[in-house]
């Protein structure tokens, strides 16, 4: 069930509706063979009015067919368009082309009855005129509808794409903290960069298995690393969004304020997303343990039994001692990559917690044979 925005495929503007139904149609009209010069013409008028509705109401209604209805999109995937493209634009526009589909086929069938009753050749092709000018102006009426379209498809195609079946851990803190890093360093096989539309910075979302079941990771950047007075509407509805997919939030603090945020901006910032998120499950971990001074006191023990555990070929759920540092907070570091497999038992612990009766979980014990 990935978000389908991603496999939108382009949507043609007014010109390139119009070049593309009425050279079609003269293509039909070329391959009428008829040596009665009425019939011919009448043919040919036909089909051009024919052809060029139809390619016309289809390339909408595939347009239509292919959009996510709103309706039946999941919560997350309805809060992402609103905040990024707005929902009643995402209806209206859908809906124009519903509408200009139908016009188009009537003003065909119209003009093509004047065709088919006239026996006078000038006539058919006033008709065909008619039916061309007319569509035009229909057209013309759909045309803002395709570029907005075809701006929300560039918007939305950008956006991470999460697949809500399956756990998802939003990382998020103040810039520069090591929530890539982190995500990098969890991950197995590369990460997704993507970003959300209203913010420059770049999303990465990574994955990593536990007993089958894929966890996802994602980004936050620029959307919770301002003061909430500081936000707009828009990105509070994206955050509000990634209420609903958040199994676990994981909140990083540097303690050694090499980011470049202070740590009582850093502590301001995790009250407001506590405040923002209230009902997601939120850790807070300290990043970069390697800074820390002194080193966290397990630093050697937490290295030690991680790295026999990878050894014996990182199988089951032991029970790793936990890197803390002089708070008590979870901590790890990501380029020494300490604390890292005991921080990932502990997010799958949490977050089987949170979802306890979670259907793509498989019983204690039971392995699929058909993997
Ligand atoms: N010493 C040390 N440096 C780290 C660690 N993790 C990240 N860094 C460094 O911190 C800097 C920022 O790391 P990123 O992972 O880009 O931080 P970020 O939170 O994703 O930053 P933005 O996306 O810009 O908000 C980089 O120079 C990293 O190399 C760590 O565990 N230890
Ligand atoms: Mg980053």
């Amino acid at each position: 069930m990935k978000v389908s925005w991603r496999t939108l495929p382009t949507v043609l503007l007014e010109d390139e509706v119009l070049d593309k139904a009425f050279s079609r149609a003269k293509k039909a009209a070329d391959r009428v063979d008829d040596n009665d010069r009425i019939f011919r013409v009448r043919k040919q008028m036909n089909r051009m009015v024919q052809t060029a509705a139809d390619i016309i109401a289809t390339t909408f209604q595939d347009t239509v067919n292919l959009w996510p209805s709103l309706d039946q999109s999941p919560q997350f995937d309805v809060s992402m368009i609103d905040a990024c493209v707005g929902c009643d634009d995402y209806r209206h526009h859908l809906s124009m082309l519903q509408w200009g589909g139908k016009q188009v086929l009537n003003i065909a069938g119209q003009n093509s009855k004047k065709i088919v009753r006239t026996g006078r050749t000038e006539l058919m092709h006033d008709a065909r005129r008619e039916a061309y000018g007319r569509i035009s102006s229909i057209m013309r009426r759909v045309g803002p509808s395709l570029m907005w379209l075809s701006k929300a498809r560039e918007t939305l195609k950008r956006l991470p794409t999460i697949d809500q079946m399956l756990p998802c851990i939003v990382v998020c803190g103040a810039p520069n903290v090591g929530k890539s890093a982190f995500i990098s360093a969890l991950s197995s096989g590369n990460m997704e960069v993507n970003h959300y539309p209203f913010t420059t910075k770049q999303i990465h979302v990574g994955h990593f298995d536990h007993r089958r079941l894929q966890h996802q990771l994602v980004d936050t950047p620029g959307l919770l690393d301002r003061p909430i007075e500081q936000r707009n509407t828009i990105e509070l509805q994206a955050i509000a969004a990634l209420e609903n997919i958040g199994s676990l939030v994981l909140f990083l603090v540097d303690e050694s304020e090499d980011c470049g945020t202070s740590l009582e901006e850093q502590e301001h910032l995790l009250q407001d997303v506590q405040r923002l998120l209230p009902g997601t499950d939120l850790m807070v971990v300290t990043s970069k343990a390697d800074l820390l001074t002194p080193r966290p006191e397990k630093w050697d023990e937490v290295a030690a039994s991680e790295s026999q555990w990878r050894e014996e070929g990182s199988e089951g759920e032991p029970e790793l001692p936990l890197l803390t540092d002089h708070k008590g907070r979870v901590t790890m570091s990501a380029t020494e990559f300490v604390g890292m497999d005991a921080m990932r038992l502990e997010i799958v612990r949490r977050i089987k917690i949170a979802r306890p009766n979670d259907p793509m979980e498989l019983p204690e014990g039971w392995y699929r044979r058909d993997q």
